[in-house]
């Protein structure tokens, strides 16, 4: 077997506390290499204020080895907060509104791009096949094909890949655009992410389509599938039923005395739908008073991106938001919403998913959303809990079963809580089995498998040259 090198912007090295890392790209990408080990290389996190940025940190842990570069200040703003998550993610995720477009951050982009290419170039060997992750790497392969590289080289976008008036709003579309075309196997979460990836190649006149997956452009072809992500879907049942005895579920169980929980997980976002889904519980308390004082939500968010401007200003919103609720709704002895600001460790999030009534996992947009799948696969099979689930997400393309609801109408959200909570068992048991079966086909490492068969050529279409 080919060695696997996997590059992705950050690479979450296995923490001594055993905390979790709050990213569904390192949650299943650790699980993935685990399993099969390689070489993975990405920002070590550290900024660096001289030039040239030092030599890699190589470590290893298991079977996996991780190369870790410094970035300059200078990268950091321009190629981290500044295009991919200033420019990218907000167009992405269908936020023309959030776009900051600057030349500079632009050009910087594209410079750090060349710079991990110029890091990952002397570790690639002949026969190594190399997979690349996310919004933040996409000239990447361009990059490393003008310096002569010849091994596979695939991509796997985690977040959404927008319509394409969305995307064609972006000044750089078509030099990304032309980008993904030097790799082998572009992936993505879903098919209509696909689909408007497709759209956008054709409206722009660049390659042509020669099958459902197959592209060709420039005098290569590539495919350009969807791979749904999945998660450990069977570990993570067996965590979430380890947990019930622990101290902490003993205490939350405690602590709740009869109440139903209701639970959301999400990274502090503005794609993650907060503002809107406390405001939808807010109603929903507001016209069913009956469960005022029956219910609590608990809403787990750890700050994410804290240095760019939207996230910082979100930090505030949802927190005030989450007081001003409890001081109106609440009583001495009942607090409607409980906001946590931090990580917590896997077994102890598998336990509280296990414990919850119901999961609001509302999204305005999301390339898959982990927190879903996880919440089903924690459930007990004898007394599921009910899956709220936005359409907006793609793993509302899989998990049919789930309870659909649009995140934007606050007040038919705030309807579905209530339905959900008052869902007959046959129901929630019908609802979770088709959930799980769809998990157990498709979990993180049919996942990896798939997208790595295809990468190695045994794809629909795998013409292209093989490493001298
Ligand atoms: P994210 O936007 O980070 O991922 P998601 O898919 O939900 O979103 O993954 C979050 C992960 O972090 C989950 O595994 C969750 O358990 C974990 N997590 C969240 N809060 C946590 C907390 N407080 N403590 C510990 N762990 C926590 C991006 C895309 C998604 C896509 C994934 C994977 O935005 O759409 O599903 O990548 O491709």
């Amino acid at each position: 077997m080919s060695r696997l090198i996997v590059v992705s912007n950050r690479v979450p090295l296995p923490s001594k506390s055993g905390a979790a890392s709050a990213g569904g790209l390192a949650v299943a990408l650790q699980s993935a290499l685990a399993a099969r080990g390689g070489l993975w290389l990405g920002w070590s996190g550290k900024i660096c204020s001289d030039e040239p940025v030092g030599p890699l940190t190589m470590l290893k842990d298991g079977n996996i080895e991780y190369a870790l570069t410094d970035l300059t200040d200078l990268d950091v703003e321009e190629y981290y907060q500044g295009f991919a998550n200033r420019v990218l993610w907000p167009i992405c995720h269908y936020r023309l509104d959030l776009a900051e477009y600057g030349r500079r951050e632009m050009t910087g982009y594209f410079r750090v791009n060349q710079f991990f290419a110029s890091r990952l170039l002397p570790l690639i060997q002949k026969d190594d096949v190399i997979w690349i992750h996310d919004y933040h790497l996409i000239p990447l392969a361009e990059e490393l094909r003008r310096q002569g590289v010849k091994n596979r080289i695939g991509f796997f976008l985690h977040i959404p890949w927008p319509a394409p008036d969305v995307f064609l709003a972006m000044p750089v579309h078509d030099e990304l655009l032309k980008s993904l075309t030097a790799y082998d196997v572009v992936g993505f979460q879903t098919r209509q992410d696909r689909e408007n990836f497709a759209e956008c190649l054709s409206r722009q006149d660049i390659g042509e389509r020669l099958g459902k997956e197959a592209f060709t452009a420039a005098g290569r072809s590539f495919i350009a599938r969807p791979y749904p992500i999945g998660i450990e879907t069977d570990e993570f049942t067996k965590l979430a039923r380890q947990a019930a005895n622990t101290t902490l579920h003993k205490r939350m169980r405690q602590s709740l005395d009869g109440k139903e929980l209701i639970i959301g997980v999400d990274r502090l976002d503005y794609s993650k739908g907060i503002t809107q889904r406390i405001d939808a519980f807010e109603t929903f308390l507001t016209r069913h008073p009956d469960y005022q004082r029956k219910v609590t939500l608990l809403q787990i968010t750890p700050k994410s991106r804290s240095e760019v401007p939207e996230y910082e200003a979100m930090q505030k919103t949802v927190a005030e938001q989450a007081g001003r609720v409890n001081g109106a709704l609440g009583t001495v002895d009942w607090v409607p919403i409980r906001y946590v600001n931090r990580s917590l460790r896997r077994p102890a999030l598998a336990g509280l998913y296990r414990m919850a009534k119901v999961a609001l996992v509302t999204p305005l947009r999301d390339g898959m959303n982990l927190v879903a799948k996880e919440f089903v696969a924690a459930q007990d099979e004898d007394d599921p809990g009910v899956l709220l689930l936005s359409r907006f997400a793609g793993a509302a393309h899989e998990l049919k079963e789930a309870v659909l609801v649009n995140p934007y109408d606050v007040e038919g959200t705030a309807d579905v809580i209530a339905r959900s909570l008052a869902m007959p068992l046959e129901e929630r048991q019908a609802r979770w089995r088709g959930m799980m079966t769809t998990l157990r086909e498709n979990n993180v490492f049919t996942w990896c498998d798939t997208f790595l068969g295809d990468l190695a050529g045994n794809g629909e279409v795998a013409s292209n040259e093989q490493p001298a």
